[in-house]
């Protein structure tokens, strides 16, 4: 079995479906009781901030409520072992905003959608804990104004965090693994794509069924995350990776 050096990990909300959180694009996934164009882009922010603070407030609670699963846990565990062995690089990117990976315990994380449990200022940028409820009567500690404390989240139309120091991991790693994402949003769909091309990594597909990008992936395994990522991490570990 390679020892590999430079690890890279894309979670998306698969990974979080048997914390109870729901998925986007699954039957009975958000995206298909409510529609993304009126909650998920700066433009629905504008038309209506009230409509989309109850979105998000409904999802904080709810990751609130939530607890990480064997998944979140056996990347945390798999993270830690590494960084005791000293065996290289390890990067968990995730899609998700909620906080299950870090309540798990992992540390080399990265939420390149953002994360439910900050607000950020519209009007100066200042980026707060956020553990309740979001209002437009709010008014930003940093710079006074009120209304326009929002969600600390990525909607579509606007860049993804940490896009840098995603790309630079993504063009040194030597193990690519997606976990419980289908593929169809952007720019973290391509990233699979970006790692083939360069030819010095394998990757590996996780997921309930074939995502949309499944064919670019070496390897594929399919079943609840819950399951399959144990068993995955603990076949690398086994073998010394
Ligand atoms: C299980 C399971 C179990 C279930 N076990 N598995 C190129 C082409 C076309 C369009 C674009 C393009 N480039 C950009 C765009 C536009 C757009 C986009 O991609 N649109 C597509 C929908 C067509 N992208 C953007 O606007 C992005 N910004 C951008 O591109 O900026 C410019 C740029 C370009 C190039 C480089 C850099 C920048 C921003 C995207 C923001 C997405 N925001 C959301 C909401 C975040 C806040 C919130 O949570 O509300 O992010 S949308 C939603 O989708 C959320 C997710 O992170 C994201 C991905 O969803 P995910 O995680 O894959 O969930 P699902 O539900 O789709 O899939 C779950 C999977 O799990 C399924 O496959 C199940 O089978 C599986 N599963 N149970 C294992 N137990």
């Amino acid at each position: 079995m390679t020892r590999y050096t430079n690890i890279v990990i894309l979670t998306g909300a698969g990974v979080s479906a048997e914390s109870g959180l729901g998925t986007f694009r699954d039957k009975g996934g958000l995206w298909t009781k409510y529609d993304p164009y009126k909650l998920a882009t700066p433009e629905a922010f504008s038309e209506d901030p009230e409509r989309v603070h109850a979105f998000y407030n409904m999802r904080r609670a709810s990751m609130t409520d939530a607890a990480p699963n064997a998944a979140h846990h056996s990347l945390a565990h798999w993270e830690a072992a590494r960084r005791e062995n000293g065996a290289g690089e390890f990067l968990l990117v995730t899609q998700n905003v909620d906080d299950l990976h870090e309540r798990a315990g992992s540390r080399s994380l990265l939420h390149m959608h953002g994360e439910l449990d900050k607000s950020r200022c519209s009007c100066c940028g200042d980026i707060q804990p956020c553990n309740g409820d979001l209002s437009t009567a709010m008014t930003c500690a940093t710079c006074g104004k009120t209304g326009g404390l929002r969600p600390h989240v990525v909607w579509f139309g606007e860049m993804p965090f940490d896009m840098d120091r995603i790309a630079d991991a993504l063009d040194a790693c030597d193990l690519f693994v997606a976990i419980g994402t289908s593929g169809t949003v952007y720019p973290a769909a391509g990233f699979v794509q970006r790692v083939a091309a360069l030819g010095q990594a394998h990757t590996v597909e996780i997921n309930l069924e074939p995502s949309e990008g499944h064919s670019s992936f070496a390897e594929r395994t399919y079943g609840p995350a819950s399951e399959t990522v144990p068993r995955f991490v603990e076949d690398l570990r086994s073998s010394g990776v």
